[in-house]
């Protein structure tokens, strides 16, 4: 127990027992036989949280004596979860903090299921900046998160009726007992007004902004501790509030409500997660968030470098600075609005400075998810910042021209505005133009990125694009979600694997070994009757541990296509009916996610495989061989629980579409066996893992766009489908829906006409590779599979991710 060196290990019980105690009375200010299991957690975080505090000063100290490089991660979404065990076993105490808060009468796991998820993020993208926060301090690369402290994360989502209902989630509500809130640390934050213009004889005209609206952030700190305790990073998240907490003229005058809408105003912004973008108010919303976040924490890293170094030219030496997707590119804009406007820095030099010091990741090439906002909104809002990006337009427009010469059509492609209907800012491009290197996340990602939506920047700044392959930190994923894994691969690769994971290596000369195996199962076998306790008690569904778990964990979209997966219940759901006394594998098909709250389809979706669910499940004649479970409110804290307890992972993205997936690899890790599309991250899992341990189905990238050209009409395949054809008129004769038979009419007209996602056209192969599935289910060669995805994952920790992001985009060196 490192935070104890100088202790014995009873001692170390005594002592954090008698820290939980004193919180108890003097924090919660309670008669500890009046404590509650809440007021227990909190007095066991802030026994802990002491701790971490002085690993956090020492790592602080190290920084600045050696005058060390910083990576600042600008991200609009950190999907944290719990953050109890995560420290507990990061700082080597889940031992003597699991004794003390037993011996003092209190149930661990019950105190550990008290603290509420922070739920800061949508999916994917917030999850990758957790494991990136985590894997910066494992590697004790100096650096700090930034963000929004949303008062409500990510909605809380009820199904009802089958139906997704969404609710306000309330993290804060009783207290987060992780933060430190900084009320030194408070930025202005201004909008609107104009532009005046000083014409200075025989120089550069000077630009001022004078805005019409301050508001103010203030800091909120998160130390996030690294494996074994050796470094502790801040992730900063920003609160925000009205200058005045109200106007005393106007609630003098009986306006009482009024007086308080400046604060209103201000407080919506960091008030949550992702304001519908339905409504053009819900639109500025966002834009003001991005801006919000950006500013403040531009401010704040320029003080804290110009406090260290005194010289803002030295600034790309000293910060690296990450742009976690589009969200944050106002970062190019300002920091040139603050070197050149705030400390006089000329034109070109704020632009070297800029390009250096920023690096962006892109997420994704969905069309709809490619950020612009409307120029009018910008000169309404930022009109310094839309001033800037016109500069640095112009300049860019003139190499592009230069560069494509006479092809007009790739000099309006790369040009930071897009003039086709309605003119818009290109936020990625912004990002691209104002960073030196740009990253996509997948292999394939990054070549599409190069191939498709970044093709003519590609070839205007060649070289800047890399790629940078996802991973996840295999502190969560692995020890604290599976710990009883995790011993067993301690026996078998050595206590070093916790430390060095491609000994996981060392598992495949156990791969075949009976008893390894059986040790293997059994250990699978325990998590999974965890699961299934839980889809009892709380849904009254028998899922048999016996069966083979069959898992989608992830939002919910049509391009992810837990469609398919439906659809291919169904039919199974049809031959089982057909043949009821045929040799089938039993199943307990798993979904969990959530959908955008505006996104229809989407919600219709989860209508249809909570609908299916209710007549599979119901359905005697299937004699419990087939089980469909939808569970509600997807988060980390669930994916901890299913992650370990999953046989089959399903990853049947339309292929071309998923960025990369970090889903993939946690299962796989756990040593769940991937059925997949050659989309995204699930390519290279192929190669690591080998393609006789994966199964892979469906149209490759390149068939997706050819099948899309000649349209979208699948009455083809659905004529040579007999199982496809039968689903759909299942569909279509309300076989899921009695009480309202049409109700899955656009699912069943999408399947037949609007086949974008390639549902129908990928659904024979899906279908036959699941009967292979079937096939090797529960035979040692199954386990065999099993036990070298989870051997040949070790490439997948996001260790090894920030390890290229140091070496290779922020010229970090890494120990
Ligand atoms: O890079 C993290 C994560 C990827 O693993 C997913 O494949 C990708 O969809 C997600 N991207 C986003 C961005 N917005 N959209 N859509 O969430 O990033």
């Amino acid at each position: 127990a490192s935070a104890w060196p100088e202790l014995e290990d009873d001692d170390i019980v005594a002592e954090i027992k008698s820290a939980i105690l004193s919180k108890i009375v003097l924090v919660a200010g309670k008669d500890v036989k009046h404590a509650n299991i809440h007021d227990w957690y909190i007095a066991a975080a802030l026994t802990l949280r002491d701790r971490i505090v002085y690993q956090w000063f020492k790592s602080d100290r190290a920084t600045q004596n050696h005058g060390a490089k910083r990576v600042y991660y600008l991200s609009l979404e950190f999907l944290i979860g719990r953050l109890l065990t995560d420290a507990l076993t990061n700082m080597s105490l889940m031992r003597p903090f699991r004794m003390a808060i037993e011996d003092l009468g209190i149930d661990f796991d019950e105190l550990r299921d008290v603290e509420p998820d922070a739920a800061l993020g949508n999916g994917g993208l917030g999850r990758l900046a957790a494991c990136f926060m985590e894997s910066m301090a494992s590697l004790a690369i100096p650096a700090r998160g930034y963000g929004i402290r949303y008062e409500h994360g990510l909605f809380r989502q009820i199904v009802s009726d089958g139906w997704q209902e969404e609710f306000p989630e309330q993290w804060l509500l009783s207290g987060n007992p992780w933060e430190f809130e900084r009320g030194d640390v408070v930025f202005d934050i201004q909008f609107g007004g104009h532009l005046d213009r000083i014409e200075k004889h025989g120089q550069e005209s000077q630009t001022r902004w004078i805005p019409d609206e301050t508001i103010q952030a203030i800091a909120y700190d998160t130390p996030i501790v690294g494996w074994r305790g050796r470094h502790v990073n801040a992730l900063r998240l920003w609160s925000a509030r009205a200058v005045d907490p109200m106007r005393l003229d106007t609630f003098n005058s009986g306006d009482h409500l009024g007086a308080m809408s400046e604060m209103a105003r201000a407080q919506a912004i960091s008030k949550f997660l992702y304001p519908s973008d339905e409504t053009p108010a819900g639109r500025e919303l966002r834009l003001r968030q991005e801006y919000f976040f950006v500013s403040a924490s531009l401010q704040d890293i320029l003080n804290r470098h110009l406090y260290t170094d005194g010289d803002l030219r030295s600034l790309p030496s000293h910060a690296s600075i990450q742009l976690n997707d589009t969200h944050p590119s106002l970062a190019v804009p300002e920091l040139m609005r603050l070197l050149m406007d705030k400390y006089h820095i000329g034109w070109n030099d704020a632009l070297d400075i800029t390009t250096k010091t920023i690096s962006y990741t892109n997420h994704t090439l969905l069309p709809e998810a490619l950020e612009t906002w409307p120029v009018e909104l910008f000169e309404r809002m930022l009109p310094r910042h839309l001033d800037i990006i016109y500069r640095i337009n112009v300049n860019h427009l003139a190499a592009a021209e230069k560069h494509f010469a006479a092809d007009t059509r790739s000099q309006a492609s790369v040009s930071l505005i897009d003039e086709t209907g309605g003119r818009r800012v290109r936020m990625g491009h912004l990002a691209f133009v104002g960073s030196h290197r740009i990253n996509g996340v997948s292999a394939m990602h990054s070549e599409l990125m190069r191939e498709t939506v970044f093709s003519d920047l590609n070839s205007l700044y060649p070289d800047r694009i890399t790629n940078k392959t996802n991973g996840i930190t295999f502190r969560r994923w692995l020890h604290q979600c599976n710990p009883e894994l995790t011993s067993l691969l301690q026996d078998a690769c050595g206590a070093a694997v916790l430390d060095e994971p491609e000994r996981l290596r060392m598992l495949e000369r156990l791969s075949d070994d009976p008893a390894f195996q059986q040790r293997f199962r059994a250990i699978k076998r325990t998590n999974k009757t965890a699961l299934a306790q839980i889809i009892a008690r709380q849904f009254g569904i028998v899922a048999d541990p016996s069966a083979l778990f069959d898992v989608q964990i992830k939002r919910i979209h049509e391009y992810k296509r837990q469609l398919l997966n439906a659809v291919e219940i169904v039919a199974l759901y049809q031959a089982i009916l057909a043949d009821p006394q045929g040799n089938w594998t039993p199943r307990v098909k798993i979904f969990a996610g959530k959908a955008a709250a505006s996104y229809r389809q989407a919600k219709l979706i989860i209508k249809f495989i909570n609908d299916i669910g209710n007549v599979i499940n119901n359905d005697p004649r299937i004699r419990d061989l087939l089980k469909v479970v939808f569970i509600p409110n997807y988060n980390v804290s669930a994916a901890e629980v299913i992650v370990p307890a999953s046989d089959l992972s399903e990853q049947i993205s339309t292929a071309g579409m998923e960025a990369s997936g970090t889903g993939n690899m946690k299962l796989a890790l756990n040593g769940a066996i991937t059925i997949g599309t050659l989309d995204g991250a699930n390519i290279e899992i192929a190669e690591h893992v080998g393609e006789e341990n994966i199964y892979i189905f469906g149209m490759k990238a390149d068939e997706v766009v050819r099948r899309r050209a000649m349209g979208l009409d699948a009455t083809d395949v659905i004529a040579s489908s007999p199982k496809l054809a039968g689903v759909i008129e299942a569909i279509e004769r309300g076989v899921f829906s009695p009480d309202d038979v049409s109700r899955f009419v656009p699912i069943a007209h999408a399947l037949r006409f609007l086949d974008y996602y390639l549902v129908s056209a990928d659904f024979d192969d899906y279908y036959r590779t699941q009967r292979a599935v079937d096939t090797k289910w529960d035979s040692p060669e199954w386990t065999h599979s099993s036990i070298l995805n989870v051997a040949r994952m070790a490439w997948f920790s996001s260790d090894r991710t920030i390890r290229e992001y140091a070496e290779d985009i922020w010229n970090i060196p890494v120990a």
